[in-house]
């Protein structure tokens, strides 16, 4: 323990000074670094390590795509990498990391090279030509990251420089090793263009879609990954078509590997700015599934490339999914096991659901909805619902939801949180068992019939999956409740939130919505009895934090679901009811039990005035 203090008190041991190095050849293009394989040299129980810092151009799309030159890590002789190296040691291990700064211009502040746990981010300081070296060890087991910035970097606050690609992933493993995993690292460069456009590469491992890596597995593998946020936004990362368990979550600095009770059952985990996690998944399903950020601008072509397409582009909403996503999005398949056959669908329930447009309303530039046919006459063709009608269905009932497009453009429906064949998962041209015959996306004037079966009872969404920004942001979205066998939804005490956008071309903050709403009615709700509280944030980006207040102080409630997943009895615990935030993708259940009084449900930014504030009138 005492070594372990005075190694990471003796952070630059010595720098040297040496020219830099100025040449007009052409800058090493940057490999992509899939994390498989750890840098440096083992020597018995210390690793070696020469990493360098210098100039190199990066394609983050195709290999012949756009480029840009960035400062980047390599391991002294080998070519520059993006993420920076893995290094990846067994606790106990002794590292001795020497970094040059081969930057003609630029000091570096390097972060990161310390034993774990460590209490400050301190960095080394190296300016043009310099080098150092530092010697720790590893430290307690975990997921982790180092970086480097060209200048200081506080990271107490909110940076938009985004142009350094320097973080990489720091993973100290148990003495006798980790079971396979893979490591994702996300980096994002990215500069203004004008005052509102942006030009930005969003990558995992170095690659943005669809040029980063396909993850293979077979039905009944184990599935785990380290997830590595190196980049300075935060991103709600999301599983389609499987929970995931999420067993450590981390920083730069520390990291907290959680109990097997005190793992989070999750289809999104929200991961902060320099954060990691460990997650596992057991797929049961065959398919073309997918891991992605839920945030819409890390996701589409209009965004998330950084050759965007022309204005009028098909990109976004075309069946090719090489063109309608981008960014922070793997694809994830999952064989089938051999003799494998999708089970038989014994008498659904059908339901008919339009996809339609009404007249503009609000500041989104349109008025799109998901209604819902209520008896035997489908709904009025420029109806629209916002959020989506709310979708009531059975636990175990198979249950076909007819899609019909009335739009004039081509839809396709993500059914969020739902345990499903891949066939209905709605990303067009990509979801299936076979990606020679994926399902496409609806076509105008025509109908698709997504398949659910059901497994869990809870909260889910759904929402479109193609051309988000603008679609969903003017309404394709909405809450699914999936009841007990037996159940019936009564409006009286089962009630839900949905968060969405109003249009995105506003000035910030933008226009948010609740149930399609920002000053609602006074609900009056009855005392003594259960109330349930259904919180879903499905908006285009940012977290929308919720409260519920009684003479401005959180009233007391019991956590009951996360994603739709009914959380085990010990953690089903009461607690304030204040939630910190509810990240884009992400739904929440609580239990009320009020009593006569007059209480205020608020959402809105931190720091600013509530955007939305729902009264509600106990007696
Ligand atoms: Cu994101």
């Amino acid at each position: 323990m005492n070594l372990r203090i005075a190694v990471v008190g003796t952070l630059a041991l010595y720098t040297t000074g040496a020219a830099p190095r100025t040449s007009h050849l052409p800058l090493p293009g940057v490999h992509a670094n899939d994390n498989r394989t750890a840098a440096g040299t083992l020597h018995g129980d210390t690793l070696e390590l020469h990493l360098v810092v210098a100039m190199a151009t990066w394609r983050p799309e195709a290999d012949t795509g756009a480029s840009v030159d960035v400062a980047a890590f390599s391991e002294a002789g080998k070519p520059p990498m993006i993420p920076a190296p893995l290094i990846r040691v067994r606790t106990g291990t002794v590292i001795v990391a020497t970094v040059r700064n081969a930057l003609a211009d630029s000091t570096i502040a390097v972060h990161g090279l310390v034993s774990r746990p460590a209490a400050r981010n301190d960095s080394l300081l190296l300016r043009p030509g310099d080098s150092a070296t530092v010697r720790f060890i590893a430290g307690e087991p975990g997921t982790y990251l180092y970086n480097a910035t060209v200048g200081r970097h506080d990271y107490t606050k909110f940076n938009l420089n985004e142009r350094e690609q320097l973080g990489g992933a720091f993973v100290v493993d148990p003495p006798n090793g980790s079971p396979p995993d893979r490591v994702m690292v996300i980096n994002i460069w990215s500069e203004p263009i004008d005052s509102i456009a942006r030009r930005s590469a969003l990558t995992i491992n170095g690659r943005s879609w669809p040029y980063d890596e396909r993850i293979t597995a077979t039905v009944g593998d184990t599935v785990r990954w380290r997830v590595v946020n190196a980049s300075n936004r935060g991103h709600p990362m999301h599983l389609h078509g499987f929970y995931y368990q999420v067993t450590a979550r981390g920083t730069m600095l520390r990291d907290a590997t959680f109990s097997p009770r005190d793992r989070r059952t999750v289809v999104t985990e929200p991961m902060l700015p320099f954060t990691t996690m460990a997650m596992n998944t057991v797929p049961n399903r065959p398919g073309n599934w997918l891991f992605h950020c839920h945030i819409g601008f890390h996701v589409v072509p209009e965004a998330a490339r950084l050759a965007a397409p022309p204005p009028g582009s098909h990109d976004r909403m075309s069946d090719d999914p090489r063109l309608h996503m981008a960014g922070l999005v793997v694809g994830f398949m999952v064989r089938p096991p051999p003799g494998w056959r999708p089970a038989a669908r014994l008498q659904p329930r059908r339901m008919h659901l339009f996809v339609q447009e009404g007249n503009r309303r609000r500041r989104a530039p349109r008025a799109l909805g998901f209604v819902l046919q209520r008896g035997a006459t489908p709904p009025a063709s420029d109806s629209v619902e916002i959020p989506g009608s709310l979708l009531v269905l059975t636990r175990s009932q198979p249950t076909d939801i007819v899609v019909v497009n009335r739009l004039h453009e081509t839809a396709a429906i993500h059914w969020h949180g739902i345990e499903l064949e891949s066939w209905s998962d709605g990303v067009a041209g990509w979801s299936g068992v076979d990606a020679a015959h994926a399902a496409l996306s609806i076509q105008p004037g025509d109908s698709f019939v997504a398949h659910l079966t059901l497994p869990r009872a809870g909260t889910f969404i759904y929402h479109t999956h193609m051309n988000d920004l603008e679609q969903l942001s003017s309404g394709l979205y909405g809450a699914i409740v999936v009841l007990e066998p037996g159940q019936r939804f009564d409006p009286a005490t089962d009630h839900v939130f949905v968060g969405g956008w109003d249009g995105i071309n506003t000035a910030i903050p933008p226009h948010l919505l609740i149930n399609g709403d920002s000053l609602p009615p006074p609900m009056q709700l009855r005392a003594g009895t259960a109330h349930r509280i259904r919180l879903v944030n499905i908006g285009a980006a940012r977290p929308f934090p919720f409260s519920l207040l009684r003479d401005s102080m959180p009233v007391t409630w019991r956590a009951l679901a996360k994603d739709g997943a009914d959380l085990p009895a010990y953690q089903a615990t009461m607690r304030p009811a204040t939630m910190q935030f509810v990240d884009v993708g992400e739904t929440y259940d609580f239990e009320w039990r009020p009593e006569p009084g007059d209480y205020l449900l608020t959402a809105g930014l931190p720091g600013q005035k509530p955007f939305y504030v729902q009264k509600i009138v106990v007696r």
